[in-house]
């Protein structure tokens, strides 16, 4: 290993393999990146599904550059700048009806973080603190911090670090490949599946239970999309024991699924929204929890002198972010962003499951411009396939990402119906490869 890759040690990679054979990305602009041997790399998966209006935006770029010159930072605590107030006034413009108080955080993890201890301390505030309990499901993805990994539902998130938080529990997942494979769109069968929420009801009784957390679609784990009707069961059972619903759209936010949130797609409302990745357009870190009105309000009844909510971070609503968070839903507003994945949704659906019939391809899964694309694995080497068709992809000038063994896409929302093409075809001749 060559001494100058050493000191960094990179997350979530296999370190000593990808020094072996590091794969460098130098620039970027719209749908490309370019590495360091000077290829030109189409993005499949918009950077980490956070590059929703394409690489290095004039606009974008340009605000990120002169806040810093002009604030370059403010503290967020007992202190603003006003556009800290402006940022949060146009998220409130796009989110779902009621859930315009917007909380600003650094990440979606820390966004995990925020929306539990809100929930915990909202029940506490009305006088219901034995609402302790904090419910998530399996294969749920909420970033890596001790809450998110204690509601999240994958093992090797969770395996290595003990008990984490304590009073957690978990409802099914909802992949069926027996049921829903190949399914176009939003899978017909599962929504019993939110009934699970009633075992756990009657094993810890609705009066322990301060939330239920999931993502609309479970995006890390592999793209699974919700069952015709899971998502209003789920609301229902939420409001019917008084449990608050969390929805984690840190992926689905911002224009992923043909509207600007999933819980507009879907037609169902939580209580408490997680946001990040898209807010900013992935350039500058920046997360955030959307409350509703009721939520907030709850927080606003002790003495005006008093502190409400004892939280917050060094870096939120950072002058950078909000400047490059404004400048990004300019971007979306002006290109139509925000919606284009309706637009293109059954173009890119028809070209997605034209891979159905291909070698080892067990599942094709889509919701607006969201992809996914499971294999059957290897025996004995899990992942393997996957990961062998990412490489191969890359060297043919397509970025794709995988999980366990499914290739997942997510590309910007600028794409357009030839670099679909592009995407879907490249990915196409690594599975024949790989088979
Ligand atoms: N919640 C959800 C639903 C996410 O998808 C997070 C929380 C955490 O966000 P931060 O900003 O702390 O990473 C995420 C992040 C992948 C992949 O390829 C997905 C994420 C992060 C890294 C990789 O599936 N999602
Ligand atoms: N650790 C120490 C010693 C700190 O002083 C702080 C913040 O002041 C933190 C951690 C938290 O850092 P951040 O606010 O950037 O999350």
């Amino acid at each position: 290993m060559s001494a100058e890759l050493d000191a960094y040690w990179m997350p979530f990679t296999a370190n000593r393999q990808f020094k072996k054979a590091p794969r460098l990305l130098t620039s970027a602009s719209g749908m490309y990146f370019r590495s360091d041997d000077g290829r030109e790399i189409l993005d499949g998966v918009a950077g980490l599904w956070c590059v929703n209006a394409g690489h290095a935006r004039p606009r974008i770029v340009q605000a990120i550059a002169a806040q810093a010159a002009e604030l370059d930072y403010a503290p967020p605590f007992q202190m603003a700048h006003p556009k800290a107030f402006a940022l949060a006034t146009e998220v409130a413009k796009l989110a779902p009806a009621g859930l315009g108080k917007v909380f600003f955080t650094n990440s979606g993890s820390e966004s995990v973080e925020t929306a539990l201890k809100m929930a915990l301390a909202y029940h506490r505030i009305r006088g219901e603190g034995q609402r302790t309990r904090l419910i998530g499901r399996e294969r749920g993805y909420h970033g890596v911090n001790f809450g998110g990994i204690s509601v999240g539902g994958m093992v090797a998130n969770r395996k290595m670090f003990g008990t984490m938080l304590g009073g957690v529990d978990h409802i099914r997942h909802t992949h069926d490949l027996a049921r829903n494979a190949f399914s176009v769109g939003q899978p017909a069968h599962g929504a019993e599946l939110a009934d699970d929420l009633e075992r756990l009801v009657a094993l810890h009784d609705a009066s322990t239970i301060a939330a239920v957390i999931v993502e609309p679609i479970a995006g890390s784990t592999g793209v699974l999309i919700p069952p015709q009707g899971y998502l209003q069961r789920l609301r229902a059972l939420c409001t019917k024991h008084g449990i608050l619903l969390i929805f984690d759209e840190v992926i689905t936010g911002f224009g992923r699924t043909g509207q600007p949130f999933a819980a507009q797609t879907f037609g169902v409302t939580p209580d408490l929204m997680t946001v990040a990745k898209g807010l900013t357009n992935g350039a500058v870190p920046m997360g955030a929890v959307l409350a509703s009105q009721a939520v907030r309000d709850a927080f606003m009844t002790g003495p005006e002198n008093l502190i409400e909510f004892f939280h917050g971070y060094t870096y939120s609503a950072h002058p950078l972010a909000c400047a490059a968070g404004l400048a990004t839903l300019e971007t979306y507003a002006e290109e139509g962003l925000l919606t284009r994945a309706a637009e293109l949704q059954s173009y890119f659906a028809e070209a997605l499951h034209s891979l159905k019939g291909l070698p080892n391809v067990i599942d094709i899964r889509n919701c607006g411009l969201v992809g996914g694309v499971e294999l059957a694995p290897i025996a004995g080497a899990p992942t393997k396939r996957a990961f062998d068709i990412f490489l191969d992809c890359w060297q043919q000038g397509v970025l794709v990402r995988t999980t366990g063994d499914i290739v997942a896409l997510s590309p910007p929302l600028i794409i357009e119906r030839a670099q679909i093409d592009r995407l879907v075809d490249t990915l196409g001749q690594a599975i024949r490869r790989a088979a």
